[in-house]
């Protein structure tokens, strides 16, 4: 079965085609011939993973996914979560002038500057719509706060998350490695296993 990815960001495609491409076929929105942003207004990881796949689907028809995602920091309640690819561009504290990726770190690691208690998860959710009825599929990844970036892999805020457990950042494992335990390679793994219960 096809599903067309609703998202611009090439990484994700990278990581979900990994994760499904194997039972499913991932077409990227390039590849579907698609070439505009997709609105995301919504102040949830829920909300937004809907409108992008229902937008999709309401242009274009056919069997789509689409994946919000926010870091989610203990010692800021939470923060930047939904607002996590905005984060730089918001507040008091702005880096108008980086590119996204490199101000959104560089404000974490400012406003938790000695800060010891650094605990954060990555939550994933997938929005799926299979014939016109949506589903969803969380994901989620514990792990804590860098004092530093480190790595050069991955993407977004990667070389400053290392998950529990490991003595690495994501953005130092490849690609196969993020993929065996991320938020987005959970979600993935729920939403194969409930379409192999519809026998799809
Ligand atoms: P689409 O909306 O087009 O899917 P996006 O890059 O805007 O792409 P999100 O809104 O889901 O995606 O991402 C929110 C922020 O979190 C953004 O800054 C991403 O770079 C970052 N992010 C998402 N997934 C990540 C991951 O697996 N590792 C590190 N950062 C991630």
């Amino acid at each position: 079965m096809e599903l067309v990815f609703a998202t611009n960001n090439q990484h994700k495609i990278l990581e979900i085609k990994n994760a499904i491409g194997d039972y499913y076929q991932i077409i990227s929105l390039s590849e579907a011939g698609i070439e505009e942003e997709i609105p995301e207004d919504f102040d949830t990881l829920e909300e937004n993973a809907s409108q992008k796949a229902q937008y999709i689907f309401d242009k274009y028809g056919g069997n789509c996914i689409a994946d919000d995602t926010g870091l989610e920091v203990d010692a800021l309640e939470g923060r930047p979560g939904v607002f996590s690819a905005r984060y730089s561009k918001m507040g008091n504290l702005q880096f108008p002038e980086m590119e996204a990726n490199k101000g959104n770190i560089k404000k974490l690691l400012i406003e938790l500057e000695n800060r010891e208690i650094r605990t954060a998860r990555f939550r994933t959710v997938i929005a799926l719509i299979l014939n016109e009825r949506k589903y969803l599929f969380e994901g989620i990844i514990h792990g804590s706060i860098l004092y530093k970036a480190s790595g050069s892999e991955g993407f977004g805020y990667d070389p400053v998350f290392q998950p529990t457990g490991f003595d690495k950042s994501f953005a130092e494992m490849d690609l196969n490695e993020k993929n065996m335990i991320s938020h987005r390679a959970i979600a993935s793994r729920k939403l194969v296993d409930f379409l192999k219960t519809c026998n799809i």
